[in-house]
């Protein structure tokens, strides 16, 4: 929309000589009432009494507004999905009727029903949480007086309107831009699916040549007749106009659909491309012929390029091989929900660009119009889809809002030059209504269904713009989207693949890909999802599937990045995701939180970010891995000051130079990785890396806080004050807020401190086992300490010397008989639970029972972090033995502090 507003300011400037009725702009974001809840108010009379009414509370907000930003993020399941109010005030006191001039509201997005009210009458409704839309309300206004606009919007699940359900969080609200407009009766038609009334196509694209199509839709709401004249210019990315075309024309009064075309021809163009996204700009004037008063006019980008997609050879640009590669994005932010400031949109598609990326799949739905801005402007490739996700629902009303948004995209995003592809179903078989095998036939009928709806929206598409290729991106049960025969409709196949992660190992995702291509020889492929979730604050030197550190997070997408550029009939990868994005039902790591991200949820930069960066950027990189682990922590090796752990350094490079307090490493870089073992003091070590690269030298620093653990403790020479012990687990844990780290367990010896007996917990899934549990942990932010756990121990030994102790024991139950949902989207990787029975233990220490009959779920509740602390003063020279005593089924800890007070 911002066009629209510079569009005014380049009025002034391009139409210097004539005055301008053209349109007037303005966001209507401040200063809303807003309720939660519905209004009661008897449909078949005006809303407005009971808007008005004083017993409704109203709260002001700003728009971009959802009302679910702290309810999706809690702890307690599920979030508000309903209705909502927003109202306020339009002041026209001041204004006349003018029968000449029409008002529209605008929408860049509301989720996902929305009615609209104007001084009590109803306007219209949209159904749809991501498509613009907007509605002329001309005739409800009461000029020289107030108005009171009033908005319904309803988050509610609604069987006919996509999607049904997804792995994110659907927050309610008006969340992007509103605005009034203001236009002459003779404007570009909006209600075209509220596009910009001007289509721009490039039918034939060439170094000599770019011939240019401007289709422009006219309404003219006058009750006469008028000559007009149509301009359309052309400019170049200096605002020099470079061709210029008038074209008079007779429009009938009320004829509120004039369509009229006018053709370019530019020599020699300048190519669009990612390297060089260079734009030029349409501007198309609606102007009254006799005084040349210009009565609309809009601007749109004009980027001139050709492409295609081979099945073997990949995606050409402008005749030139180009590997896409990128992301996928979702439209979130912490704590923000989806109310995003249009910079923080335009600031990730910037990350995308500074990491090398060239591909930008906007999943799983149309975002904001700046992103696509944006694409253009800095020579981002994208994809675009509405949200078909799933499943779909069996009815009319199901199919009509499908072509529908299918319209809406495609005639609100028409022009964008960094465009290619429309897509339109996202693993569409992931969760049938029916059972391929139990209830056979009415599996085929949905199926059937399916494939019927995919090639009504193919069919849409197609004609609504030949000049884009389609996509559908599936899952990776191959055979059923085959079997289905959803895979002969499109024109792309866009693949999410998770080998080495919802099961299986990477080397699956090798042996898939040459599957997909054998058996769809003639479909270009794209990978349009793969990503492992990373918590970037847990680490470990063993990594696993399913442990949410940063390092298997490392070794998959090394792994996938290796795989995806050696074979060229991959035409395209978007990792799955750009950001870290709020999933409400989602448990794990970092509750409600989706953390395939190769940023976080406020875009701090993961190490997969930095391996991308490196490998497709073409400045020269150096930069160490696991560069946001700031406090990292490890036992002493025997007899040493140091505990030796491994650092890894990004680097464009062949070797690097690695300086640790003062004594120097060198590495050879493989992959574009060095990998160095590195003694670590405790307290503060530098380290710094050097490489050199085309004669100059480029260096990155890293401090980090080491907390050198004992081991023997009578050997350990540096002051010992805390230890923080995960159990049942190799993983690390940084916790920032509180400054410390969190090292995983070891068995014990004498002297020194660990766990004696047990086994480590594995939640057991349909796939195996995982290394820890998903629940989401109650009463705590550092789910990490408590999802880990040593089942059966027998007891947990520090042999410290005397003095006074601080031990903290911190405890969850796993095992209850909360119940559930299983989540679709994790492919059978949820927890098989077993029927839970009672656990219940005795804890003493040093000889003393401190917790009698200790039942965690019974005293504290099942899922909830327990953290009990204890005084103790070593004075015998015996250490601290803390022994645990099953009475009904085996006694388990989660984990252990121990803190030095005297
Ligand atoms: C998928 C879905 C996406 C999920 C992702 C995941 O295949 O398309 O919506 O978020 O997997 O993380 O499981």
């Amino acid at each position: 929309m911002n066009k629209r507003a510079i569009s005014l300011l380049i009025a002034i400037f391009t139409t210097l000589t004539v005055s301008s009725q053209s349109q007037r702009v303005i966001t209507i974001n401040n200063n809303w009432d807003f309720h939660l809840g519905d209004i009661d108010f008897d449909q078949s009379q005006s809303p407005s009494k009971a808007l008005l009414s004083e017993n409704i509370e109203w709260e002001t907000i700003n728009i971009p507004h959802t009302w679910n930003n702290k309810d999706a993020i809690d702890e307690i399941p599920g979030y508000y999905r309903g209705i909502g109010w927003y109202k306020k005030t339009i002041d026209l006191k001041a204004e006349k009727h003018d029968k000449n001039v029409k008002t529209q509201i605008y929408f860049e997005g509301a989720n996902q029903v929305t009615d609209v009210y104007v001084n009590g009458n109803w306007v219209g409704q949209h159904n749809g949480g991501y498509t613009r839309f907007n509605f002329d309300i001309t005739e409800f206004l009461n000029f020289g007086e107030s108005n009171v606009l009033a908005i319904k919007v309803d988050n509610s699940h609604h069987e006919a309107i996509p999607p049904l359900s997804a792995d994110f969080t659907f927050f309610g609200g008006i969340y992007r831009d509103i605005y009034l407009i203001k236009q002459n009766a003779i404007h570009f038609l909006m209600d075209d699916h509220s596009s910009s009334g001007v289509y721009i196509s490039t039918p034939k694209i060439s170094k000599e040549e770019g011939h240019v199509n401007i289709n422009c839709l006219i309404n003219n709401s006058e009750h006469q007749n008028r000559n007009l004249t149509l301009v359309n210019r052309i400019l170049d990315n200096q605002g020099v106009v470079i061709s210029e075309k008038n074209k008079k024309i007779k429009l009938r009064k009320q004829d509120k659909h004039f369509s009229v075309n006018e053709a370019f021809v530019i020599d020699n163009p300048k190519l669009w491309s990612p390297d060089n996204p260079y734009l030029y700009q349409v501007i198309t004037q609606i102007q009254d012929s006799k005084t040349g008063v210009v009565l609309d006019e809009s601007i749109e980008p004009l980027g001139l390029r050709w492409f295609h997609f081979d099945p073997k050879e990949g995606f050409f640009l402008n005749g030139e091989y180009l590997k896409l590669i990128g992301t996928n994005r979702h439209q979130d932010y912490f704590k923000k929900g989806n109310a995003l400031t249009n910079e923080m949109h335009v600031s990730d598609v910037q990350l995308l660009k500074e990491m090398g990326g060239n591909f930008l799949r906007i999943s799983h739905y149309p975002q904001d119009p700046v992103v696509l801005e944006t694409c253009d402007r800095i020579g981002i490739l994208t994809s675009i889809e509405i949200p078909i996700i799933n499943a779909i629902t069996e009815s009319e009303g199901f199919i009509e809002n499908s072509l529908h948004m299918a319209e809406e995209m495609v005639k609100q995003n028409f022009n964008h030059p960094s465009l290619i592809i429309w897509a339109y179903m996202n693993e569409v078989l992931l969760r049938p209504t029916f059972d391929e095998k139990t209830e056979k036939e009415r599996y085929e009928l949905y199926t059937n269904n399916i494939v019927k709806l995919a090639s009504k929206i193919e069919d849409k598409i197609r004609s609504l713009d030949p000049s884009r290729y389609t996509m559908i991106v599936n899952h990776g049960a191959i055979d059923r989207y085959m079997n289905a025969g959803l895979t002969d409709i499109p024109m792309l196949l866009g693949w999410n693949l998770y080998q080495g992660w919802y099961g299986g190992v990477f080397e699956h995702f090798d042996k898939d890909l040459d599957k997909i291509h054998r058996l769809f020889p003639s479909k270009p492929i794209i990978i349009s999802e793969y990503g492992a979730d990373v918590h970037h604050r847990l680490h470990t030197f063993s990594p696993e599937r399913f442990d949410y550190t940063v390092e298997y997070g490392n070794r998959y997408h090394e792994h996938y990045l290796k795989a995806i550029m050696a074979r060229p009939f991959i035409v395209g990868a978007n990792i799955w995701n750009l950001n870290d994005f709020y999933s409400e039902t989602r448990g794990y790591a970092m509750p409600n939180t989706n953390l395939k991200g190769i940023t976080t949820l406020n875009r701090e930069k993961k190490d997969t970010w930095w391996l991308y960066k490196t490998k497709l950027s073409e400045e020269p990189i150096i930069k160490f891995g696991q560069n946001e682990w700031k406090i990292r922590g490890g036992i002493v090796e025997t007899g040493e000051d140091y505990c030796l752990q491994p650092v890894t350094v990004y680097s464009s490079s062949d070797s690097v130079q690695l300086i640790h307090n003062n004594v120097v490493y060198n590495a050879e870089v493989k992959d574009y990785i060095a990998r160095f073992s590195i003694p670590f003091t405790n307290g503060l070590n530098k380290l710094k890396a050097t490489s050199n690269f085309q004669a100059k030298t480029y260096t990155d620093v890293l401090n980090i806080d080491f907390r050198l653990a004992p081991n023997q403790f009578s050997e350990f020479d540096d002051d010992f004050d805390e230890l923080n012990v995960l159990l049942g687990t190799r993983r690390i844990y940084e916790d920032r807020v509180n400054s410390m780290v969190w090292i995983p367990e070891q068995e014990y010896v004498q002297g020194s401190w660990g766990y004696i007996g047990g086994k480590t917990y594995r939640a057991k899934t349909k796939f195996g086992s995982l290394p820890s549990s998903e629940l989401d942990i109650k009463n705590t932010k550092d789910d990490p300490v408590y999802q880990t756990q040593r089942v059966a121990i027998e007891g947990f030994y520090f042999d410290v010397p005397n003095g006074k102790y601080d031990v903290v024991l911190h405890w969850a139950e796993f095992e209850s008989n909360i119940e559930r949902k299983a989540l679709a989207y994790n492919l059978g990787n949820d927890r098989i639970i077993e029927d839970a029975s009672e656990r219940i233990f005795n804890v003493i220490m040093n000889g003393n029972y401190i917790e009698k009959e200790l039942n965690i779920a019974g005293r504290y509740g099942a899922e909830k972090a327990v953290s009990v602390k204890y005084q103790i003063n070593v004075i015998d020279g015996d250490g601290i033995k803390i022994d645990f005593e099953a009475i009904k089924n085996a006694p388990v800890l989660n984990a252990i502090q121990l803190r030095k007070i005297q």
